[in-house]
């Protein structure tokens, strides 16, 4: 054992101390340290995708968030109906800054929130009439929406309400499809599930529905990508430059066709790998089309992503690809050259959803920041596989984190910037620790492609060299 790792591991030792016996023993399954044989081998002995412990602070979220807000909510032109109780729609509105194209009412409906406001009397009677109102309603508002989805909260599933009759007769009866969703919150482990439900929705209501136009040998699709603060946007137009022909986006910024139509991809290119690997794999069994992962996050990355999925196509391609390599390498030396030595050697830890935690390493690490502790809120065996070859000996691994473990660890692991989301953004600015928000980009982005790199650069700069954490000192 280095001493690295050795020292990592008697951190996490101190760190389950705290806890009574039965939870020590649980919660130490949810922690790992890279070392080298782990990191050559990918071997992953760390627990996850399992139950998060009653008592101890979760950040994770629920199958309805994971469908709802993850993968339909971004179909920009159908309306994605909250049924249930207000609550679960209003505080997820307009919080994932999914952007889209469009006029709002139009043809995009992101902007909005419709929920079928359940009270007393449709728990107690059923919710399936008043589901049908709505339907009716909704077609009567905006008679321009493709299509309508129906996203459960968890008491529709506790009442045993037939939302999939419904989604049979208003489709009829309304000309579009009507989609049930059995996304209670109360589903799985977390927003996991959600991501799974939800793909499932779209292979058994969309997938292979449409027909597209016209066929090309560079028609490519981008899967899970949900155009956070445009990230989409700014991969799609490197692929375009590279002369492939994108003719969907899953779901940031996407269509119902487009979902129907991806069956004609050649290549499917795939971003998000936890929310949307269950349709790549369908749709490669179904309709043998190929797919590969990349990773858009820093210009290392995104030169070996765009050299690896131009491989895929002929000469053409690939030549197109190391032409526009070569063109925003200087663009990017500059920034690199500009950020790093204010960055250089700058200690994160991150804690994000179920890809990013891998995913945006190499973008830190091009500015000569460390990743010191890394994990998920959700991720499965396969994620935190592909994430040890991304590690150095002795960075330490966790799943499910309490809202101690990561206090715990950025306080002795002293470190400069902690990425993770809402729910933890305003303890660490409390605690005097540069923070940035790794879902949101807080109000910034795009983060992807040679563009987003640009962005995230001076994001990290700004959060962690603003002269505001000199001026600060916490009363107690
Ligand atoms: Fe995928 Mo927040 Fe997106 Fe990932 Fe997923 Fe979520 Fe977004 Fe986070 C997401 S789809 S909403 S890249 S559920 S930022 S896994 S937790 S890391």
């Amino acid at each position: 054992m280095s001493t690295k790792v050795e020292e990592s591991q008697a951190l996490i030792d101190e760190l389950l101390e705290v806890y009574p016996e039965k939870t020590k023993k649980f919660r130490k399954k949810h922690f790992q340290i890279a070392d080298e044989e782990t990191i050559e081998s990918g071997k992953c002995s760390i627990k996850s995708n399992i139950k998060s412990r009653p008592g101890v602070m979760t950040i994770r979220g629920c199958a309805y968030a994971g469908s709802k807000g993850v993968v339909w909510g971004p179909i920009k032109d159908m309306i994605h109906i909250s049924h249930g109780p207000v609550g679960c729609g209003q505080y997820s509105w307009g919080t994932r800054r999914n952007y889209a194209n469009g006029k709002l009412g139009i043809n995009n409906f992101t902007a909005m929130q419709i929920t079928s406001d359940f009270q007393e009397r449709d728990i107690v009677f059923g919710g399936d009439k008043k589901l049908e109102a709505l339907c009716r309603e909704v077609k009567e508002m905006f008679p321009l929406a493709k299509g309508i989805s129906i996203q459960s909260e968890c008491p529709v599933g506790l009442i045993g309400d037939d939302i999939e009759a419904v989604g049979k007769k208003m489709t009829n009866e309304l000309g579009i499809p009507v989609i049930p969703v059995r996304c209670e919150g109360f589903r799985g482990v977390s927003q996991s599930l959600g991501h799974h439900i939800a793909n499932d929705t779209i292979r058994d209501h969309v997938m292979g529905t449409r027909e597209l136009a016209e066929s090309g040998p560079y028609d490519v699709a981008i899967i899970g990508d949900y155009n956070i603060g445009g990230d989409a946007w700014a991969s799609r137009i490197l692929l375009e430059e590279i002369g492939l022909r994108v003719i969907a986006q899953w779901s940031g910024d996407g269509s119902i066709n487009e979902l129907g139509i991806t069956h004609k991809s050649k290549l499917n290119l795939i971003h998000c790998y936890r929310s949307m690997n269950y349709m790549a794999t369908t749709l490669e069994e179904k309709y043998g089309i190929p797919w590969m992962e990349y990773n858009f996050f820093g210009p290392t990355k995104t030169i070996e992503s765009l050299r690896a999925i131009a491989a895929h196509f002929d000469e053409t391609i690939q030549e197109n690809a190391e032409r526009v390599i070569a063109k925003y390498q200087l663009e990017m030396d500059e920034i690199i050259q500009k950020y790093r030595p204010r960055l250089e050697g700058k200690k994160v830890m991150l804690i994000i959803g179920g890809l990013r935690a891998r995913h945006t390493i190499g973008a830190y690490e091009d500015l000569g920041m460390k990743i010191v502790a890394t994990g998920y809120e959700f991720a499965h065996k396969d994620d935190y596989e592909k994430t040890l070859s991304e590690l150095h000996d002795g960075t330490i691994l966790y799943d499910d984190p309490t809202a101690y473990d990561i206090e715990f660890l950025s306080d002795k692991l002293d470190i400069d910037l902690m990425g993770a989301g809402v729910k933890e953004k305003y303890v660490y600015h409390k605690l005097g620790i540069p923070f940035r928000q790794m879902h949101s980009w807080d109000y910034s982005g795009p983060y992807h492609g040679f563009d987003g790199f640009k962005v995230f650069a001076k994001d990290m700069d700004t959060a962690i060299n603003s002269p505001v954490w000199d001026l600060l000192a916490a009363p107690y």
